[in-house]
């Protein structure tokens, strides 16, 4: 089985800045972590991240038939895309929305998710974790398939 990580804007500035927001952890800290726990579970992974709209919308088309399921920290994408959640309800392929923080507990325009309604659900508020429960979940959703 494959799955398909994507990160959106700015998260190529992860253990840089706003560490009290966000941790101290790097992105590529955090995918050798996702690949380590995808070892155990034997299950393939692949991450990428982009700071453009588009080139996310056609990571997600272009999964049609490579990738069982998607794990998405879509960013500040997630309070705006129309165009991402398109993607997403278009190709079918089950997505999980993930988060670093606790959007809910932030500022108000960050409570609203224009993913949400389209993904199987959102794990978000636990930090790099966040990124092995949605790795997690993404192999119980295609469990559940069989
Ligand atoms: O908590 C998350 O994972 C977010 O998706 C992070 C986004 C934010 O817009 C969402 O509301 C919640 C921001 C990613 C920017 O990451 C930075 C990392 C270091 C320094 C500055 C920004």
């Amino acid at each position: 089985m494959k799955i398909l990580f994507l990160n959106g804007p700015n998260l190529n500035l992860l253990g840089t800045r706003e560490p009290e927001v966000y941790g101290r952890l790097t992105l590529a800290d955090i995918e050798a972590m996702v690949r380590a726990r995808a070892a155990e579970l034997k299950v393939e992974v692949e991450f990428r991240q982009s700071n453009l709209e588009g080139e996310l919308v056609g990571w997600i088309q272009e999964a049609k038939g490579k990738f069982q399921v998607v794990v998405i920290n879509a960013a500040a994408y997630t309070h705006t895309s129309v165009a991402l959640r398109d993607a997403i309800s278009a190709v079918g392929i089950p997505t999980i929305e993930i988060h670093l923080s606790n959007v809910h507990a932030r500022e108000e325009f960050r409570h609203k998710s224009l993913i949400a309604p389209v993904c199987r659900g959102q794990i978000c508020g636990f930090g790099s974790k966040s990124y092995i429960f949605g790795l997690e979940a993404a192999v119980d959703v295609n469990e559940s398939k069989k």
